[in-house]
């Protein structure tokens, strides 16, 4: 069996709920900032989280809802796109500062338990990079970003999940073949990224992500658990564990 020598995370969905009640009320208060009607209600932002990326989705956004839009903001899309982009990233860093999204369950213990036994830790997401610092910083503590070697995020690389980019950026970062690590994602398209670069990966699915195809997915569970708060299995074998911890993550 190939030694676990690192972890690699997803951000939104995966290390805390951010989706729902974090990004989602942040783009509406940016579009009420810019005077603009739009309602990304829970239901319909589960429609539009199949793209990948804040500014991919509004403009996703713009071209198949028909949006109420200036012909001004028209003329100049792209710049229009990436300001109320700005403003939806400092309307959530200031919801995390007030403290407004925990950590999921087992995240914590978990990223400990590996800085305690060597186990080389890494995160790859969608998310701009701003995001990953603030959510860290307020979730874990300031010095919490230096936990993981490498922050892989936003427009690093050209392709964003379900495209492997960015966990083959995370590979070569590391010098680490796909066998020796674990991806933990919480979605399809994050899915999708992580078995395109040959990752074994568990899956903690959410509100959004129940009933998603996830085919591939080493195991499915509804959150890492804790001693005391045993997760579900949905899917795999975890082999009777009531948590995910190194032990059970060497033997899948
Ligand atoms: C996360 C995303 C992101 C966030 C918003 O996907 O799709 O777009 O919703 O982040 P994943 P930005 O968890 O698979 O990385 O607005 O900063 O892009
Ligand atoms: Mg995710």
């Amino acid at each position: 069996m190939t030694p676990t020598a690192a972890l690699i995370f997803d951000v939104d969905g995966t290390l805390a709920d951010t989706e729902r009640d974090g990004h989602r009320p942040a783009f509406n208060a940016a579009f009420a900032e810019a005077g603009l009607n739009w309602d990304w209600t829970v239901e319909l932002y589960g429609e539009l989280l199949a793209i990948t990326g804040g500014k991919e989705r509004i403009r996703h956004y713009i071209d198949n809802y028909a949006p109420t839009l200036s012909d001004g903001a028209r003329a100049d899309l792209d710049g229009f796109i990436l300001n109320l982009h700005l403003a939806k990233n400092s309307h959530y860093a200031e919801l995390l500062a007030k403290g407004g999204i925990p950590l999921r369950p087992g995240v914590k213990r978990l990223l400990q338990e590996a800085r305690a036994a060597g186990v080389r830790l890494a995160i790859a997401t969608t998310t701009s990079p701003g995001n990953v610092i603030a959510l860290l910083d307020h979730s874990l503590g300031a010095d919490s970003a230096s936990w993981f070697e490498v922050i892989a995020a936003g427009d690093i690389v050209p392709a964003k999940k379900p495209a492997p980019d960015i966990y083959h950026y995370v590979l070569r970062a590391m010098n680490l073949k796909p066998e020796q690590c674990i991806a933990f994602e919480d979605s399809e398209n994050g899915l999708k990224s992580s078995l395109g670069a040959g990752l074994r990966t568990v899956v903690t699915v959410n509100g959004y992500t129940r009933d998603s195809d996830l085919a591939g997915a080493t195991l499915i569970v509804d959150q890492l658990g804790e001693p005391g708060q045993p997760m579900s299995v949905l899917a795999g074998n975890a082999q009777g564990a009531a948590y995910v911890d190194l032990g059970l993550l060497k033997r899948l």
